[in-house]
């Protein structure tokens, strides 16, 4: 069976053009005026562009003694809501665990996923097992990104010697590094001390999570992949002293992107210090909220292109699960949701704005994603032959973001009450109708999974490190005698 979209402007990051797009099989099989379908969807008024790419969520993560609440069924149900038809979840092995064990936990729990979706994996720990299986794993299971926390001491932080042995690793097999970029020592510290003097609530977590945290993991982060030749991707970039070493290597000519998330752009530090308690611990989240200047600072990045994608880091708790952190901040679980809004709250305030074009926000929100991710024109693109994951976007079409009608699990959203103006009339993920107008007729265990190769020569990182081809020591006769 066919379905063509009728009398809407195609929209992709480099064009846009009146043509109807016809799907059969999954995929896009024609572009062009006047065509026709078996079924037919009207998208006049309407632009067609790539669905998005979330390329950052944790759905059922075991995380801070409890697991995240949106699963691969409720968590895609929300992004396909939104418009988005692809996620990237990371899968994350227990000390000692092989990454292949955990990748399986992971296989066993993506079945349920409404739409596509790949894994990064995470680097928790260090040793031969995994230096080894890094190769089975990009070789063999199509994951080429290793994300690395510089972050939460004594759970998920890799220290420095183990950074830059991993780093090397993934140069050597044409993988992509990430990093969550906040100084855990620090972190550690400030958060004792906070704790100490009697500072439990919420807003402590934002005090102990300053601006200058992120700053030094993102350089340290950069200059460790430089040295290793490797790519770098940094999630969640959410400050401008981040953003600032991210544009600086970029103009170097170093394969380095930087990540906003929706939550930063459009949210900020006072959320943190509203009267409520649960409404402030429900915003916890790493990195925190920041203040108007960082944000000026993330919305230029995408304007001027020093920033890349916008994502959400959707890890959405409930209020229950928030409140294990009554009285000891550094126990609420950290997450906030984002599936289900990141389009419309980036249309409404970046395209709406005039920040971004119609072609930027497609970029930022799928195409950049999907060839750092080495799975375009497969995914972000609207091209004949690849996959009909596409979102036909009403621009006139408001709504009141509400708890009460989203689709993630959870009992609240952080955007609660916002107005946005841009949303999806249909979604479509490989061919197949997932919303429409309004209708939400997703399928569950439709989702595949997206394999992604490793990069080939020419898209792997140079690295400025002068290595000593062959060092030897310096041959010397006066030897001082030792011990004087
Ligand atoms: N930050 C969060 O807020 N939640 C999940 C993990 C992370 O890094
Ligand atoms: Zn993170
Ligand atoms: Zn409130
Ligand atoms: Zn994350």
């Amino acid at each position: 069976m066919s379905t063509v979209i009728k009398n809407g402007t195609v929209v992709t990051a480099d064009l846009s053009y009146k043509a109807d797009v016809l799907v059969e099989g999954g995929q896009i099989i024609e572009i062009g005026m006047g065509l026709s379908g078996d079924e037919e969807l009207d998208a006049t008024g309407c632009y067609v562009m790539p669905g998005g790419i979330d390329p950052h969520v944790h759905l059922e993560m075991p995380f801070m003694g409890t697991y995240s609440s949106d699963d691969f069924e409720s968590g895609t149900r929300a992004g396909l809501a939104g418009g988005t038809t692809m996620v990237v979840d990371f899968c994350l092995p227990n000390q000692g665990e092989s990454l292949l064990d955990a990748i399986k936990r992971w296989d066993n729990k993506s079945t349920r996923a409404n739409c596509d979706y790949s894994f990064h994996m995470a680097v928790t720990w260090w040793g031969e097992q995994v230096f080894n299986d890094m190769k089975t794993v990009i070789e063999q299971r199509g994951i080429n990104t290793f994300k690395h926390f510089l972050a939460y001491k004594g759970a998920l932080m890799v220290n420095d010697d183990e950074l830059f042995s991993s780093f090397n690793r993934l140069a050597e097999l044409g993988g992509i590094a990430m990093v969550h970029a906040e100084n855990g020592d620090v972190v550690a510290e400030m958060t004792a001390k906070l704790l100490a003097e009697g500072n439990t609530g919420p807003e402590g977590h934002a005090y102990s999570r300053p601006s200058q945290v992120e700053g030094e993991a993102t350089n340290r982060a950069i200059m460790i992949a430089d040295m290793a030749g490797v790519p770098l991707y940094v999630v969640h970039t959410s400050c401008e002293e981040a953003h600032e070493a991210i544009r600086r290597a970029r103009m170097q000519g170093k394969r380095v992107w930087g990540e906003p998330l929706i939550q930063h752009l459009t949210l900020d530090e006072r959320e943190y210090f509203h009267e409520d308690w649960d409404h402030a611990a429900r915003r916890v989240m790493s990195p925190p909220f920041r203040d108007a200047r960082h944000q000026e600072s993330l919305w230029a990045g995408l304007q001027g292109g020093s920033l890349s994608v916008v994502a959400t880091d959707h890890c959405a708790f409930t209020t229950e699960q928030k409140r294990y952190g009554v009285g000891d901040f550094s126990k609420i679980p950290n997450g906030t949701g984002g599936l289900e809004d990141r389009m419309p709250m980036l249309w409404t305030h970046g395209v709406e704005t005039g920040r971004l074009t119609p072609n930027e926000f497609v970029a930022v929100t799928s195409t950049n994603i999907a060839k750092i991710l080495n799975c375009y024109p497969k995914k972000g693109a609207v091209l004949v032959g690849a996959d009909a994951d596409l979102v036909v976007w009403d621009p006139n079409k408001t709504k009141t973001i509400q708890a009460s009608t989203q689709q993630s699990s959870i009992d609240y959203n952080v955007f609660e009450g916002k107005e946005v103006k841009g949303l999806p009339r249909f979604t479509l993920t490989r061919g197949q109708v997932a919303v429409y107008d309004g209708e939400i007729r997703t399928q569950e265990g439709h989702g595949k999974f997206v394999e992604r190769e490793a990069n080939t020569p020419v898209n792997r990182a140079l690295s400025s490190w002068k290595e000593l081809t062959s060092p030897r020591p310096v041959e010397r006769t006066g030897i001082p005698a030792t011990g004087v």
